[in-house]
């Protein structure tokens, strides 16, 4: 077969540096001039010379006659046909990733476009399209893959059922949808779903399965399996368990049920993120599914369970009901995180789960909302999409979700989620759709509310109170600072639960939703027989952040009698960032009333472990940055660790006498559980060892690493010895037990760059990165160190800039091979500008660096632009 003229394969490459990235609007979107019936594709898999066939059924929609427009990227294509005419010459344009054939060149009705197309997936380093990943082909096509693949119209809003067809000699050959026949090299897949190329999978290999069943409530049998590398079978229990703990809680509160005869899921130990909710073929990245006692802390364990719902619950939210456009990209995430926290919250403790989302809403969304990284939750312009899987979207878009939720109460919520899947089952819909569906359930007017969608920015909420003649008033104010392109932002929506307390600590008002909608509003509370203590913002009732000037000992108070379990813990921390914030900037000692109220906080055995764990972690130094930086203060880094390190010594020296027997008590007899309350009594046994090690130099970590039986007090303890300036022997020994285990090794590489010493930091990493284990083109194990050196704070910020100048080497050297991962790393400077001039000079000179890399792909392009930009 001669191939036609378009053949070279350079013309549908996507080569980065060939021209300025051009940013794709929302504002532009057009729909699709063609239906899609049905998807026919054939793979002959081989290494470097795997041949895709596609049939794809079109439909031309109603109006004047339109091009054919078809993404292709990096494809060597063999043979292109309409209604079995082979296209040849001007019949075919290709030029920047787009395959064009002009509307006089169609039927004016149906037809069949054919294509065969060869691809390389051993050379495949990106890690999106079809890859390799230890010998296993595997396939990622969110966001925009698929065009890797083959010619398609590689857009979310383009939905068709698919057949799919494997040859190969590999024992397993796997995609979407129900088993539609199989014989020696061979097998067949049919998804009688219609889904957006984006959720196309692939997966051939030497794999194992580990299986079980479901039925579902209307009595559907699936056939369940994890598929893993022969000896993994054994870490697979958990994630199965969360499956079909999944399957049920989703049947439960939202009435969905599964709607195949199978679910698979395929663990990789190569994955640029976490895992992605193919129809009926959830990948993997193998670290959020393997997982036993010795292997993984009670952190991966939770991770698992959350990440196993969170994409098994994108089949109705994602999945059934997808979105239009990128830009729509919240409408399934946010929601889908949302309900995972919702499914973890009754799971686990809900306070404490609601704490622990709160913190990472904070790190990282609130830091992202502040600096030169913000965007809305809805953004109205990207260059590369993959850059927009942000905190911003994912969290702060399932905020929103809880905010709706809180505003029209449970019941209006659960009538508008029906109406949603009745309404937009098997749609492609919009944030507009979404938020109709409330407005009809409820008759609801949002439209204030969609700017929280659309507007940028954490808005910062002031509050003060007064009380007269039996009468307690508040008076709120909010406004939200600017953000990148927009200046203004008019007021929105806030709900703020609300409880009062009287001095006993009895609650006079119990949470109650305050709706604030100016930009100053007052609230008055008539019929009290003291002046109360409020509790504002109860649970994060919103994501903004609370400006308040406590009276003296208000927040100790709360602290000992808050009702609300995380606004206790919220007075507790907040307590100690102004602790913190005031030893850094005027040398205070650490206060009495932090100390004192900690210490009844971990003297009360009345209270869950794990909520006594969070409130003895200290902010982070981040945190404490962020904290002063908001003060219109410049963060000294060296100066926040030594004070974070001088209130964890006068706390442990305070809580000596309680913490041996804490740390004991703390011990499980039993065997070993994963569960929620188990893991609460080894979080606080952690704790406890933490600061028992600022006393003793590490003495009884020591003992805890030796006699560990499971992986949370082994690493636990391993840090602790790092935090204490020795633990060579064990880190020694750890390496030679776990020397077979990536993922065990993936945390051996982490603690040592989280612990390192600041000054010595950049030293650490360099020396892992010459480590024969060192395999930097795993996104895992890349991550385990150059993804672990902003977390140590005061050792990436270190004055001398060796850590920004090794981060900047490492990002320009994996953009070559993987720019998705990189680009998603060089978020680390994203709070470059807080810092004194000469670190900003040293942060700066490496993005520059970055930035006139020759060749930089249009993903780190876009990210470090924008860093410096902002
Ligand atoms: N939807 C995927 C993320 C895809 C990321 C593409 N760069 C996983 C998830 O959110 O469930
Ligand atoms: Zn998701």
């Amino acid at each position: 077969m001669t191939p036609p003229d378009h053949a070279d394969p350079a013309a549908a490459t996507h080569s980065p540096d060939d021209d300025a990235p051009r940013a794709v609007h929302l504002a532009d979107y057009r729909p699709c001039p063609f239906r899609l019936d049905a998807v026919e594709l054939t793979f002959r898999l081989a290494l470097r010379t795997t041949r895709v066939l596609s049939r794809l059924h079109f439909v031309p929609v109603e109006g004047p006659a339109q091009d054919l427009v078809l993404h292709g990227e990096g494809l060597r294509p063999v043979r292109c046909a309409i209604d079995g005419v082979e296209l040849t010459g001007a019949a075919l344009q290709v030029a920047d990733g787009l395959l064009t054939v002009p509307a006089a060149r169609l039927p004016a009705g149906p037809f069949l476009w054919e294509a065969e197309v060869e691809i390389a997936p051993e050379d495949n380093t990106a890690l999106e399209g079809l890859y390799m990943s230890g010998g296993i082909y595997c396939t990622q096509c969110e966001a925009e893959g698929f065009r890797k693949i083959t010619f398609y119209p590689d857009r979310p809003d383009v939905m068709a059922p698919f057949r799919v067809r494997i040859e190969s000699d590999m024992p397993v050959l796997l995609s979407n949808g129900n088993p539609a026949g199989q014989g020696p090299g061979w097998a067949e897949w049919h998804d009688p779903w219609p889904k957006p190329a984006y959720l196309f999978a692939l997966v051939a290999g030497d794999l194992v399965a580990v299986r079980d069943r479901f039925t579902t409530r209307s009595g559907r049998e699936v056939a369940l399996a994890i598929w893993v590398r022969a000896g993994d079978e054994d870490r697979c229990t958990f994630a199965m368990d969360a499956l079909k703990r999944s399957m049920r809680w989703d049947e439960q509160v939202y009435g969905r049920e599964y709607d195949l005869d199978v679910f698979n899921i395929v663990a990789v130990d190569d994955f640029n993120m976490g895992a992605m909710e193919n129809k009926g073929l959830n990948i993997f990245n193998s670290k959020l599914v393997l997982a036993s006692r010795d292997t993984a802390t009670d952190a991966d364990f939770e991770r698992i369970e959350r990440v196993i719902a969170h994409e098994y619950f994108h089949n109705w939210t994602g999945n059934r009901i997808t979105c239009r456009d990128w830009f729509q990209l919240c409408l399934k995430e946010g929601l889908t995180v949302f309900r995972d926290q919702q499914f973890m919250c009754d799971m686990r403790s809900a306070p404490v789960k609601r704490i622990e989302d709160v913190l990472v809403l904070r790190a990282r969304q609130f830091r992202e909302d502040m600096g030169p990284l913000a965007h809305p939750v809805r953004p109205d312009s990207f260059v590369e999409i993959n850059n927009f899987y942000t905190a911003t979207v994912y969290e702060k878009g399932a905020e929103l979700i809880g905010m709706l939720r809180s505003l029209v109460g449970p019941d209006a919520y659960a009538r508008a989620l029906d109406l949603y899947f009745d309404r937009h089952d098997g749609q492609a819909a919009t944030i507009e759709d979404w938020l109709q569906v409330f407005e009809d359930a409820t008759g609801r007017d949002l439209t204030q509310f969609k700017r929280w969608y659309t507007d940028a920015g954490t808005p910062r909420l002031s509050v003060t109170d007064d009380w007269q003649d039996g009468t307690y008033t508040l008076t709120f104010a909010q406004t939200t600072p600017p953000t990148p392109g927009q200046p203004d932002k008019p007021p929105r929506v806030i709900p703020i639960a609300l409880g009062l307390l009287n001095p006993n600590g009895d609650e006079v008002l119990p949470t109650t939703v305050l709706e604030m909608t100016e930009a100053r509003q007052i609230f008055r509370f008539e019929g009290l027989a003291a002046r109360p203590i409020p509790s504002i913002l109860r649970g994060l009732s919103a994501p903004v952040v609370l400006d308040r000037q406590a009276p003296a000992g208000e927040r100790a108070f709360l602290l000992a009698h808050d009702t609300d379990p995380v606004n206790r813990w919220e007075a507790g921390r907040a307590l100690a960032k102004d602790a913190l914030a005031r030893m850094v900037a005027e040398g205070v000692d650490p206060p009495t009333d932090l100390l004192a109220g900690l210490e009844a906080v971990l003297r009360d055995d009345g209270l869950d472990p794990a909520f006594r764990a969070l409130c003895l972690r200290l902010p982070s130094e981040d945190d404490i940055a962020q904290t002063l930086h908001d003060a219109g203060r410049v963060p000294d880094p060296d100066a926040i660790h030594a004070a974070r390190r001088r209130l964890a010594l006068a706390l442990a020296t305070r809580l000596a006498p309680v913490l041996p027997a804490i740390h004991e008590q703390m011990d499980s007899p039993g065997p070993f559980s994963p569960d929620a309350a188990s893991a609460g009594r080894r979080a606080l046994r952690l704790a406890c060892l933490g600061l028992m090690t600022r006393l003793d130099g590490g003495a009884r970590a020591a003992q805890v690493f030796a006699q560990a039986d499971n992986m949370t007090e082994s690493l636990g303890a391993l840090a602790c010895l790092l935090d204490a300036g020795r633990g060579a022997e064990e880190l020694a020994a750890f390496h030679a037990r776990w020397r077979g285990n990536r993922l065990v090794i993936d945390k051996w590489f982490a603690v040592q760059v989280l612990h390192a010493a600041p000054d010595r930091l950049a030293g650490v990493a360099t020396a892992l990165t010459a480590h024969p284990d060192f395999d930097w083109k795993n996104p895992n194990r890349f991550r385990s160190v150059m993804g672990a050196l902003p977390e140590n704070h005061a050792g990436f910020h270190h004055a001398s800039g060796a850590a920004y100048g090794l981060l900047a080497d490492w990002l320009i050297r994996l953009d070559a091979v993987n720019p998705q991962t990189a680009a998603r790393m060089s978020t680390a400077f994203e709070t470059w500008r807080r810092y004194d001039a000469d670190r900003q000079a040293g942060a700066r000179a490496a993005l520059e660096r970055i930035a006139a890399k020759p060749g930089l792909s249009r993903d780190l392009a876009e990210m470090v632009g924008r860093i410096l930009g902002g």
